[in-house]
């Protein structure tokens, strides 16, 4: 660990579950920050997160950056708030599934449209962990919990299908054990201009272990040849896997980024936003 990422460590006691994804997904994190404090790209006070209420909200407790830990669901709009009041900061969003795909919905159809220059990670467990494990609109059809002893009878939402289709300028699927690919998607994230989003594939130990079919289908499109900009192969890529484990069925579990595109950001649509960027940046500087 370089110096830089101890500076991202604070001393907050790990509640998480022994061997919980939410563990690399943090160090993976404070990696790809860290090699960009590094490598001169960015300061520490030039980032920005914001946590919903689950147990990936525990990322603000654990990662020493500003921000703030907000509602339930209301991760992006928080992220959008302090893009407005500082274009210059590198925004962050950590959000659960059931954060951001239920009671966060709408914000994430708005975000995909508005195109700000903000990166959203969901830790898609496929499950409101936090609260014991009840479905959520991502778990697989048939997923039975004491909320749904007969099982979920809808079939899961498929948030990649979703954001390609919004027309979202990035987005991507990652899996913590990969670390080394995870912290590059992440970094390639950051550098993007606009909505970065990227769906974290991993199982909840506790509520909804899929961690076999997950280590099972997953591969990597960087080393499949596949090019992120084709909007319909991007589309081929997100349909791979519905969110269902296929029992019966091969299912390919792609990881990477699927799909970019240059596009707008709020900024350039917003020319206050520009002003405003340059008028703090100056001033953002003297602070350092
Ligand atoms: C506005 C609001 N609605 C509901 C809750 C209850 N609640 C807290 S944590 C949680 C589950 C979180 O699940 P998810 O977002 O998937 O995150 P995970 O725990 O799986 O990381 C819920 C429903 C709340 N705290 N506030
Ligand atoms: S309940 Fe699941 S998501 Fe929460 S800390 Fe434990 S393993 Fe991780």
């Amino acid at each position: 660990m370089n110096r830089k990422e101890q500076k991202l460590r604070t001393e907050a006691e790990s509640t998480w579950c022994p061997g919980c994804p939410n563990h690399l997904v943090l160090e993976s994190t404070k990696k790809a920050i860290g090699e960009k404090i590094e490598n001169g790209e960015m300061n520490r006070e030039d980032i920005s997160i914001a946590t919903g209420i689950g147990c990936h909200g525990k990322m603000f407790d654990y990662l020493n950056l500003g921000g703030v830990y907000t509602l339930h669901g209301r991760v992006l709009p928080t992220c959008l708030g302090m893009k407005i009041g500082n274009p210059n900061l590198e925004v962050i969003g950590f959000g659960g599934d059931g954060d951001t795909y239920s009671e966060g919905m709408s914000h994430f159809v708005h975000a995909a449209r508005y195109n700000p220059d903000i990166t959203m990670m969901v830790h898609n467990n496929q499950v409101f962990a936090l609260t014991t494990g009840q479905a959520t609109p991502v778990s697989e059809k048939g997923f039975t919990s004491k909320a749904q002893p007969k099982g979920t009878p809808h079939q899961p939402l498929n948030p990649l299908k979703l954001a390609i289709s919004l027309d979202a300028s990035f987005v991507a699927r990652v899996y913590p054990k990969k670390m080394q690919h995870m912290k590059e998607t992440l970094k390639k994230a950051m550098d993007h201009k606009g909505f970065a989003f990227i769906d974290i594939a991993f199982p909840c130990l506790i509520y909804n272990n899929k961690q076999e079919f997950l280590e099972r289908n997953i591969y990597e499109l960087e080393e499949n040849g596949h090019d992120p900009t084709d909007e319909i192969k991007a589309l081929e890529k997100a349909r791979e896997w519905d969110y269902n484990t296929g029992k019966d069925k091969k299912q390919d579990v792609p990881v990477g980024v699927i799909y970019k595109k240059e596009k707008e950001t709020l900024s350039d649509k917003r020319p206050k936003l520009k002003e405003l960027k340059e008028k703090n940046k100056a001033w953002w500087q003297t602070k350092r």
